[in-house]
C-alpha cells in the first residue's frame, strides 16, 4: 500500500497558480435554491472565470444534492469538488473532495469521527481527495457552521494563533488550509492573518467566507491567499459581470 499522492485535480490547481496569482472558486450551497437554479449557477460561474466549483454546506437537507452534482459535472469545464459538512454528503459524480479536519476546534466529532465514516466511502469511489484543514475564524457573529460544529472559531485579532493551527497542519501532512469566516460572515478573515499564515507554512490556502466585493478578494490575494471562495453573494446576484469582475481581481492577470 502506498501513501495517497496528489490526485488530478489537486495537481491541476497548483499548476493553474503558475499562470494566475490566485485561484476563483464558487461555493454552491445544494440548499439555496432549487436544482436547476444551482446547476445554473454554477455553469456561470464555470463560464465567467471560476477556477473550481465547491458543493457542500454545513448540513444539506437536499434531496436532489446527488443530481445537482451530476448535472454539473455533465456540463461544467471547471473541477466540481466536494466540500461537505460530514461524512453523509459523500456522494459518487464530483472530481475530489476537501477531506477537511475542523483543526481550529476541538470537537472530536469533526476532528475525526466525521473523516472516519466517511473515509471508505471516499476510497470506495476512487474519489481523490484534497487533505485539508479547515480553521474557522470569529467574524462578528455566530455562524452556521460555528454552531453546527459546536466550535470555538479562532480570534481574529491573534493571527498568531491562526498560524500555529496551520503549521501543525503542515506538519501533520495535510496540503492545503482553508481560513474560513463562515458563509455569510459578517466581517471576512483579516488580510493580516492571511498574512501571517501564509509566511509561516507553505500550505495553500483558501480564504473565504463574508467576502462581497473584488475589492476585498484581491486584498486577501495580495496578502496571499492562493484561492478565493465566494458562495452567499452568487445565490442572490447571478450577474456573469459579477464573476468576470471577482475572477480578474483573483487571478491578478
Ligand atoms: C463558506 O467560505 C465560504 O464556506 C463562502 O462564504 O458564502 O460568505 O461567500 P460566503
Amino acid at each position: 500500500m502506498t501513501a495517497i499522492q496528489t490526485g488530478k485535480t489537486e495537481t491541476a490547481l497548483v499548476e493553474a497558480l503558475k499562470t494566475r496569482k490566485a485561484l476563483f472558486f464558487v461555493l454552491l450551497d445544494p440548499d439555496s435554491g432549487s436544482p436547476d437554479s444551482v446547476v445554473e449557477a454554477g455553469l456561470l460561474a464555470a463560464r465567467h472565470g471560476a477556477d473550481a466549483l465547491l458543493l457542500g454546506g454545513s448540513f444539506v437537507g437536499n434531496p436532489y444534492f446527488t443530481k445537482i452534482a451530476t448535472e454539473i459535472k455533465k456540463q461544467a469545464q471547471i473541477p466540481l469538488i466536494l466540500f461537505p459538512g460530514g461524512a453523509s454528503q459523500v456522494i459518487p459524480g464530483p472530481d475530489a473532495i476537501l477531506f477537511t479536519t475542523l483543526l481550529s476546534g476541538r470537537n472530536p466529532q469533526y476532528l475525526v469521527d466525521e473523516q472516519v465514516k466517511g473515509a471508505l466511502l471516499v476510497k470506495g469511489l476512487g474519489m481523490e481527495a484534497i487533505p485539508t484543514a479547515y480553521l474557522l475564524v470569529e467574524s462578528g457573529r455566530m455562524t452556521a457552521v460555528e454552531y453546527i460544529s459546536n466550535t470555538k472559531p479562532l480570534p481574529s485579532d491573534k493571527p498568531g494563533i491562526a498560524a500555529a493551527h496551520a503549521v501543525a497542519a503542515e506538519l501533520l501532512g495535510l496540503r492545503w488550509a482553508y481560513l474560513e469566516a463562515g458563509s455569510g460572515a459578517l466581517n471576512p478573515v483579516p488580510p493580516e492573518m492571511v498574512g501571517v499564515v501564509r509566511k509561516a507554512s507553505s500550505l495553500k490556502l483558501i480564504v473565504g467566507g463574508g467576502i462581497r466585493t473584488p475589492a476585498q478578494a484581491r486584498e486577501r490575494v495580495l496578502a496571499g491567499a492562493d484561492a478565493i471562495v465566494i458562495g452567499n453573494l452568487f445565490e442572490k446576484e447571478k450577474d456573469p459581470t459579477l464573476f468576470a469582475e471577482f475572477a480578474a481581481a483573483v487571478h491578478l492577470t
